[in-house]
């Protein structure tokens, strides 16, 4: 029999993967054998548009890629999902899915994190769980969705996307830890469900969490085999792993470093910039600069920022229409002289789909900035904007942590932009290691490996496979820092 085949189910925001991966030598070799689409579904609902995902469309991706996957071999070692974080679907007490999971860039969370807080202040939830304050944590869509009572007689389950097709596919119901670390919900030093958080939804919000929620399980846990060789095919049968499911998660296991003295930018629809701790950091000044301890594999923490990634650009591209180009787009913005205009990219007008370029120029106007011509100068702002809230976000953790970065690791798609990487080493002023691409399959499937015994070790071992088995590329910083820094000063006021 030839070596042992994995399937990692990895999916982003835009797009679902199902990848192969064997170890053969010490080194990891992949496969990438289904790719399908992903994206936000805007339909009517309560009077406007509400923003689903269309998980059914999505499960069907899986099923027909795990059968590509088994089918040459004749079956698969084992199986694991990781997907983009906080979002769920709910089950009732006869597991019948209700409804269509709705998209965390959904609009319901408006407002939602104040009515929280008037119940537990936020640097009290801040002390329990370490977890950045977005509106759309997994603990603001269930206050949002209760209104009226709605949830208060649910007796079902709550699983997150990774779990619920997981749940599909073996009919176990588990919470995966890294994933649900996102949720708000979780204990950062326990790493198990916070009484805090959960009594806040159960009391005022009337959500019965504790009896929604399945017991928390650590990455690297076997949830039982596949169910299903109707669905699945010759995959029937392996076992599903519970990986780092949050993708990034799974991403940064996959971060080829030698030494912890790294930062890395988890480089996709977001970019997920930060180092990786032992244990969380929840200072008044990390909890203001809005920094976040997800809950990493192998009991590390990902002290991390959120920046709003290439998905500015993604959007830009929908309104563009047609056929855009990437490569020439991004050849036309290479030209393009720097930093000629800058946004704030984490500012909120960038969150929900919409007329990108516009808001672009909006915010150039109301910075006193020209507003960039056409789609080049578009792009070039959109990764000069990218690379300078990099530069802040990677101080930041160094100086919030104490831990000292001598290199920045870009793994996910972003890795192929060459001139965004380029203007990563440029603004961070530190030589920047491109590689993995598919970083979350890559931190997938090794964990999955090392669960059913191929490999061993922690994740120097696993992280020293994944730069034996990748080409990455090195970008060394050029050119001064003085024009970043004014860009910074343009932007901070
Ligand atoms: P997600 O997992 O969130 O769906 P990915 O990690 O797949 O995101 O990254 C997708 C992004 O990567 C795209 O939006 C695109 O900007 C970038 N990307 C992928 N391939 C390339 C490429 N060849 N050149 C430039 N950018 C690329
Ligand atoms: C990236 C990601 C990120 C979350 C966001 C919702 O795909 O999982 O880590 O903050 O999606």
């Amino acid at each position: 029999t030839g070596p042992a085949v994995h399937a990692a189910v990895d999916l982003g925001a835009s797009s679902g993967r199902v990848i192969t991966g064997r170890l053969e030598g010490g080194r990891l070799h992949t496969e990438e054998v289904a790719r399908f689409p992903n994206g936000p579904v805007p339909v009517p609902a309560r009077g406007r548009d509400t923003l689903y995902w269309d998980i059914l469309s999505l499960y069907s991706g899986v099923l027909e890629g795990l059968r590509r996957a088994a089918e040459p071999h004749g079956g698969l070692a084992s199986v694991g999902i990781d997907s983009w974080a906080v979002d769920y679907g709910l089950l009732d007490g006869d597991a019948a899915l209700l409804g269509n999971p709705v998209h965390y860039r959904d609009a319901r969370t408006a407002g939602s994190p104040e009515r929280v807080f008037e119940h537990l202040p936020a640097a009290e939830m801040y002390a329990v769980n370490g977890l950045q304050v977005q509106p759309f944590n997994t603990v603001f869509q269930l206050a949002a969705a209760s209104e009226g009572g709605r949830l208060a007689a649910l007796d079902g389950d709550l699983l997150l996307i990774p779990d619920l097709l997981g749940f599909w596919l073996t009919g176990e119901r588990v919470a995966e830890l890294t994933n649900a670390s996102t949720t708000g919900l979780v204990d950062v030093d326990a790493r198990a469900w916070a009484d805090a958080c959960l009594d806040v939804l159960e009391g005022p919000f009337g959500v019965p969490a504790r009896r929604l929620l399945p017991g928390l399980v650590e990455p690297g846990t076997v949830v039982g085999p596949l169910l299903r060789r109707d669905a699945v095919g010759a995959a029937a049968g392996a076992p599903l792993v519970a990986v780092g499911s949050h993708d990034t998660a799974s991403a940064v296991v996959a971060v080829p470093a030698a030494t912890p003295n790294f930062a890395y930018v988890s480089s996709g629809t977001w970019s997920l910039v930060g180092v990786e701790l032992d244990a969380p950091v929840r200072t008044e000044e990390s909890r203001a600069a809005n920094f976040t301890n997800e809950l990493g594999v192998d009991g590390t923490v990902r002290y991390l920022r959120n920046v709003m990634g290439l998905w500015v650009l993604q959007e830009c591209l929908r309104v563009w229409g047609g056929e855009v180009d990437l490569a020439a787009l991004l050849e036309r913005a290479a030209a393009v002289p720097a930093l000629s205009c800058v946004v704030d990219v984490d500012d909120p007008r960038f969150l929900p789909p919409g007329d990108m370029p516009a808001r672009i120029r909006e915010f150039a106007a109301q910075t006193g900035q020209e507003p960039p011509a056409d789609e080049a100068a578009t792009t070039r702002c959109v990764l000069d904007s990218l690379a300078l809230a990099y530069r802040r976000a990677v101080r930041q953790a160094s100086e919030l942590s104490g831990r000292r970065v001598d290199v920045v690791h870009v793994v996910g798609g972003g890795a192929n932009n060459a001139l965004l990487c380029r203007l990563t080493a440029d603004a961070v002023g530190l030589p920047v290691v491109a590689g993995p691409a598919e970083g979350a399959a890559v931190g997938n499937l090794l964990v999955q490996a090392r669960a059913v015994g191929e490999v061993r070790g922690g994740l120097a071992d696993l992280r020293r496979i994944v730069a034996d088995s990748t080409v990455t590329r090195r970008y060394e910083p050029s050119g001064p820092a003085a024009p970043w820094q004014a860009a910074e000063r343009l932007l901070r006021g």
